[in-house]
């Protein structure tokens, strides 16, 4: 069944690429038939002349229209637009109309999609490097994130994207994430033998198994029935897809345990990237950058929002007061991996000052 659903959805998405480059006359090719510039290279003078939009690119969230990133996608193409005076629109697909993250990733790698917003979860299985954010306890609170993502290093880690045929443009906000279970769950104990679900890669399933639990790795899209038939015990994300997904109705049983903190990425695909002139470059990475302080805005108003409505709804909330038990148990994972991501992880202890 999982077979099918994946296998219609990359076609659907192939067929959704080919219908667009057949609408556009060709991937990012220039709409306005006629022309002969190049993708990418088409002079501002030339874009005021014509009619529509010359570049033509798709956007793939997984998010519902309403929610941060979603919000921050749209404020990035709203920006983009506005700076090449019309010349470049991104229309942004929210909920995983183009697919879920891991098909939509291989999209961008092939260039049939331009841009996504993906957890740094998911990229941890297409550049080693990324697994480095699933690891537990590795940042204190957003702030000393933050600190680390604008850092040297930060930056060096999202340029690093090219190897792997994509390049990333921004971070953005993505809060702690929470253990949420079917059954109350009160201490570490409580995950002993669980069935649950994560992000697809090697630091998630090693993190489950140093808490004794199983990892099920499985899109994000199927977790909700993989919880109301019993497939897995328990999931785990932050305040805002735990409410946005529902997760809440299935799995009413929330430990505030906060062990990971897994940034959001807006990136491009390379094979569009490579095709951009110089000034759209520097024009779509400025625009990224600047989206990042509505996404900010709106997730923190988010985050209390969905705080308040999974109260509401009468989910059962377990505070930790004290990590301490929590960071013991997983340190093997740390020490397992402390060598693959020495110079990150020293980064992200400066910023921890
Ligand atoms: C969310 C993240 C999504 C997706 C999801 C998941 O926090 O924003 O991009 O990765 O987690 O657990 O799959």
């Amino acid at each position: 069944m999982k077979i099918k659903k994946s296998y219609i959805t990359a076609l659907s998405t192939m067929l959704g690429a080919s219908l667009l480059l057949v609408a556009c006359g060709g991937g990012s090719t220039p709409t306005n038939s006629g022309s002969t510039t190049a993708p990418g290279t088409a002079s501002p003078a030339a874009a005021k002349k014509s009619d529509g939009p010359k570049l033509n690119f798709r956007l793939a969230e997984t998010h519902p229209a309403d929610y941060p990133t979603t919000l921050g996608d749209k404020k990035f193409a709203e920006l983009v637009n506005q700076a090449s005076e019309g010349r470049i629109k991104i229309d942004v697909f929210p909920a995983s109309q183009l697919g879920e993250e891991k098909a939509v990733i291989e999209q961008v790698q092939l260039g049939a999609i331009e841009f996504t917003r993906v957890s740094t979860g998911a990229l941890g299985s297409f550049n080693k490097q990324y697994e480095v954010f699933s690891l537990p306890y590795i940042f204190d609170n957003d702030n000393h994130q933050w600190k680390f993502l604008e850092s040297e290093q930060g930056t060096k880690l999202l340029d690093s994207l090219e190897s792997s045929r994509m390049k990333g443009l921004a971070y953005y906000s993505s809060g702690a994430r929470h253990f949420y279970s079917k059954k109350p769950i009160k201490s570490i104990a409580d995950l002993k033998g669980l069935k649950i679900r994560v992000i697809q890669n090697k630091v998630n399933i090693d993190l489950m198994n140093a808490l004794g639990a199983n990892a099920t790795p499985m899109p994000y899209g199927d977790v909700f029935n993989a919880l109301q038939t019993g497939v897995i015990d328990a999931a785990e994300n932050n305040y805002p897809s735990y409410f946005s997904s529902n997760h809440f109705q299935q799995a009413k049983n929330l430990i505030l345990d906060q062990h990971q903190r897994v940034p959001e990425v807006l990136l491009i695909s390379k094979v569009a990237w490579d095709k951009l002139s110089n000034d759209d470059k520097a024009l779509i990475k400025k625009a990224a950058l600047e989206s990042v302080k509505t996404q900010k805005a709106e997730w923190d108003k988010f985050e209390k929002d969905s705080e308040a409505k999974v109260k509401a709804a009468g989910v059962t909330i377990t505070e930790v007061t004290d990590l301490k038990p929590w960071q013991e148990a997983v340190k093997p994972v740390i020490e397992k991996y402390r060598n693959d991501y020495k110079e990150t992880l020293e980064a992200i202890e400066k910023a921890r000052k």
